[in-house]
């Protein structure tokens, strides 16, 4: 492998913010009597805000105008930067920064491949809006994982070629995207073991022995 660059997917990799995307469509289903739980919330992983809304609405026992669904999604996302508002740097999830670290020191190009909108604020809150070499987010795309478009552009932005990339991804979706893109997919947390994976992770820092 000649591996120049990795991107990392932030929400489930970099830090949790996974579990506050749970809370807030939770709040929002309970609000609507829609039956929501965290298996329904594992399909939503690296899936975009209107897409996951679809999602959680198979569960609804009427339809949604557009309209209504443009006001679900908003306070869904309201509920969530609410739940962002103590967001840190030590919300980093363990070994994240040493791992980064050690990249940097080998010279690979990190960048950070997303499918949230909110991308830019968390980065902000975490302390590291100009870490990474490159970011590609849901604010820079139309089609959202599994549909590599996310990778692709941050690939772009290092200057690299998709076969030069890894993808290190919590949602199966991500995996998917990583594999069509035509980049190595390496899987962590929810994802691992995914059978699509070229490899597992069981902690972010073995990443460092197998590049
Ligand atoms: P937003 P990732 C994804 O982030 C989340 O995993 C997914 O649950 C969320 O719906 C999506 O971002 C859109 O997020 O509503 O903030 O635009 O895992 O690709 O970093
Ligand atoms: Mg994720």
């Amino acid at each position: 492998m000649n591996i120049k660059g990795i991107i990392f997917d932030l929400d489930g990799v970099i830090v949790s913010t996974d579990h506050f995307h749970y809370l807030a469509w939770k709040r929002l289903a309970d609000e609507e009597g829609i039956y929501f739980d965290e298996n329904i919330n594992n399909r939503l992983r690296g899936v975009s805000r209107m897409e996951s809304l679809e999602i959680i609405l198979e569960n609804a026992n009427r339809t949604y105008s557009e309209e209504e669904k443009k006001e679900l999604a908003q306070r869904k996302n309201n509920y969530y930067v609410d739940f962002l508002s103590n967001l840190a740097s030590k919300d980093i999830l363990p070994n994240v920064m040493s791992t980064l670290e050690a990249l940097k020191k080998k010279n690979i190009k990190i960048a950070i491949g997303s499918s949230s909108k909110n991308t830019p604020i968390i980065l902000k809150m975490i302390g590291l809006s100009d870490y990474f070499d490159a970011v590609a987010d849901g604010n820079d795309i139309k089609k959202s994982k599994p549909d590599p478009e996310v990778f692709l552009i941050a690939c772009e932005r290092l200057n690299l070629i998709p076969k030069e990339c890894m993808v290190i991804e919590d949602a199966k979706a991500g995996i998917d995207a990583a594999r069509l893109g035509g980049m190595i997919a390496v899987s962590i947390s929810d994802a691992y073991g995914y059978e699509k994976s070229d490899y597992s992770l069981k902690s972010i820092e073995d990443l460092l022995s197998i590049i």
